[in-house]
């Protein structure tokens, strides 16, 4: 028997999931979703930047490598107090999840972060699904982060293993590998995926699928970012990504983990509500809300507003994913 929730694809597989005619594609990838999800349904997700800039890694697609030279303005971490009303305004406009990220290379044991367990405590207390995205972790600062009320954390592949030197060169994969293990193991739930558009092949993203999918659980959350070209940085000049290989990304996700939320990320003040509206019928079921994604422009709650009227879709209730069981096999 052919089971939807699997852990064991082999590379050809996925090739052949990705490749496939594709409005048969998306069909196929809808048809899945149907099964697994409510279609109406979309997770209303909003970033906050809390420490901004001047991060010593490498990445080449980061307007917040300290060593590019880029518009944003550098910011140390945020206090409590701000980001509780930030927090605050996004649960009014509809907003279930706060993923609150830092431009760190890691968690370090320092005020810092325990100003950041605040945070995570508070936002909680507001009932909004607490993420964070702070740069690698040990398991203890994972469970500290678990125990203070973390719902998620997001640590994104980016790309490929063997791509990734391309475009990182100051942690490995393994690295990444490491702290999303340790996520696993204090019990937060993960939200990993990558990005398209840094010069990456089409199997560079079935490898990276490929990965995310064959983890012993897929997890909980995936974002799919399409590249935003910044000016400063190495990939300033890429060439903008091709609507279809979203879909197409989008899509083969939804197909390989059928009950993960597919995350439409990065990327969307560059799409058409039309545009959107195949990904979402291709399997994204979440998006980032707010008029900035951590540095970057993002449509405003408004323009979402009307897109979700138009399109019929309505935003998803916090911690609903608690009473699903995301990996039971079907
Ligand atoms: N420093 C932490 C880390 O690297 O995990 C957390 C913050 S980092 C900005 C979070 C994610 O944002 C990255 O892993 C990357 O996938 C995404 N990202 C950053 N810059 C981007 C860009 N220009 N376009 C698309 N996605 C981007
Ligand atoms: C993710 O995959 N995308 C978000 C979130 N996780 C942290 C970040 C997108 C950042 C885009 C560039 C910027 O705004 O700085
Ligand atoms: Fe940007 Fe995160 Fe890389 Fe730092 S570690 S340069 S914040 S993506």
């Amino acid at each position: 028997m052919q089971l939807d929730i699997r852990h064991n694809w082999t590379t050809e597989e996925i090739e052949s999931i990705y490749h496939s005619p594709l409005l048969e594609l998306v069909f196929n990838a809808a048809s899945m979703h149907r099964k697994y999800n409510d279609t109406a349904e979309v997770q209303v997700c909003t970033l906050l930047s809390i420490k901004t800039g001047g991060c010593s890694e490498d990445c080449a697609y980061c307007p917040q490598a300290a060593r590019y030279s880029t518009d944003i303005t550098v910011q140390a971490l945020m206090q409590k107090d701000e980001v509780l009303s930030y927090a605050q305004k996004a649960k009014d406009a509809g907003s279930t999840r706060f993923c609150m990220g830092a431009a760190w290379r890691e968690v370090r044991d320092n005020k810092d972060f325990d100003r950041v367990l605040e945070m995570v405590k508070t936002v909680n207390e507001l009932g909004m699904e607490v993420c964070c995205t702070l740069g690698m972790l040990t398991e203890d600062q994972a469970t500290r982060l678990a125990d203070a009320g973390l719902h998620a954390y997001n640590h994104n592949l980016d790309t490929s293993k063997e791509h990734y030197s391309e475009i990182i060169s100051t942690r490995t994969y393994d690295d990444r590998l490491t702290t999303l293990d340790n996520v696993r193991k204090a019990g937060v739930t993960v939200c990993c995926g990558g990005i398209i558009g840094l010069g990456e092949t089409h199997s560079d993203r079935i490898n990276m699928l490929h990965t995310l999918v064959n983890m012993p659980e897929h997890p909980e959350s995936v974002p799919i970012n399409a590249l935003v070209a910044i000016k400063g940085t190495p990939l300033a000049n890429n060439p903008k990504v091709d609507i279809w290989d979203m879909v197409r990304m989008i899509a083969t996700a939804r197909i390989l983990m059928p009950k993960t939320m597919v995350r439409l990320s990065a990327g969307r003040t560059e799409m058409s509500i039309a545009e959107q509206a195949l990904c979402f019928m291709a399997g994204a079921n979440s998006i980032f809300a707010g008029d900035k994604l951590l540095t970057t422009p993002n449509p405003s709650f408004d323009e979402d507003n009307a897109m979700f009227s138009m399109l019929g879709l309505k935003p998803r209730v916090a911690f609903k994913e608690d009473h699903q069981q995301i990996n039971a096999v079907v």
